[in-house]
């Protein structure tokens, strides 16, 4: 670590700030050229015990920057981690605010719910879809915190990786039920597809970003509980949105799942 204590909890409380008032900042490694990685996330658990100590709940976990496009979109090279809680859910087809969001996109992604823990290290993309009860199709509202989203690694972990919203739905199907690499991705805004890719996008396999995820929490002393909702990342590039767009995203034999946005 090379930030002390009272710097991360300015640095959490600063970007949580920024969340809940709405507005951007340059990222946090302008003034902090020095930080770790271990400060990174410190910031990030940081942000989350500030948001369990007014009661939310953690609801799910997400993987990020897993994909060649999200990576070249976003100028790095290596996924991150988040969490997601109660208050980032939007039930299937419902509307999301936009006034509480500072620049909001879109992305496609496969989620994964568990049906036992998952424990890195050694962590294997067979471990995890025997772990696997079923996966279904997600949309990921990204709002990165950070002026035009332009961040580094570091910052953007800080940031809890631009989680905002998440919407789950269409049909939830067994693992062994769907070739996840080679299954059709389809987002559309407004009726038109505006971003299509395969599951092989995110890392091979997407199941390779739960395993990934597994892997980094071992490495923390944790492991990923039964029962996880785990987005693995954006399948393509993600897609601004503003008020008046609806967004749907539809999975080969997965169905659809869609939100709108005022
Ligand atoms: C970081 C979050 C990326 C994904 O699925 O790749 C992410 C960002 O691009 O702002 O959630
Ligand atoms: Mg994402």
């Amino acid at each position: 670590m090379a930030l002390n204590e009272q710097t991360i909890e300015r640095l959490a409380e600063h970007l949580e700030n920024c969340q809940l008032q709405v507005r951007d900042t340059p990222k946090i490694t302008d003034e902090h050229p020095g930080m770790d990685w271990d400060d990174a996330y410190a910031i990030q658990d940081a942000i989350l015990a500030r948001k369990l100590s007014r009661g939310a709940r953690v609801v799910g976990l997400k993987a990020g920057l897993t994909s060649h496009a999200k990576m070249r979109q976003m100028g790095v090279t290596h996924p991150v981690f988040g969490f997601l809680v109660d208050g980032y859910a939007v039930a299937e087809g419902a509307a999301v605010d936009t006034r509480a969001l500072i620049h909001p996109k879109v992305e496609p992604e496969i989620a994964f719910v568990l049906k036992h823990a998952l424990k890195g290290p050694g962590c294997h993309i067979g471990a995890v879809l025997a772990a696997t009860d079923f996966v279904m199709p997600g949309i990921e509202v990204i709002d990165s915190r950070y002026r035009d989203f332009k961040f580094d690694l570091k910052s953007v972990i800080a940031d809890n990786t631009s989680a905002a919203r998440f919407v789950v739905g269409g049909r939830a199907v067994r693992p062994e039920g769907v070739d996840l690499r080679t299954v059709g991705v389809v987002l559309e805004k407004n009726g038109q597809p505006v971003a299509l890719g395969a599951g092989a996008a995110v890392l091979g396999h997407p199941a390779a970003a739960i395993a990934m995820l597994a892997n980094h929490l071992g490495r923390r002393g944790r492991e990923i509980p039964a029962g996880s909702l785990i987005l693995s990342g954006g399948v393509t590039e993600a897609v601004a949105v503003a008020a008046g767009d609806s967004v749907s995203l539809r999975v080969q034999g997965m169905g659809c799942t869609n939100l709108r946005f005022d």
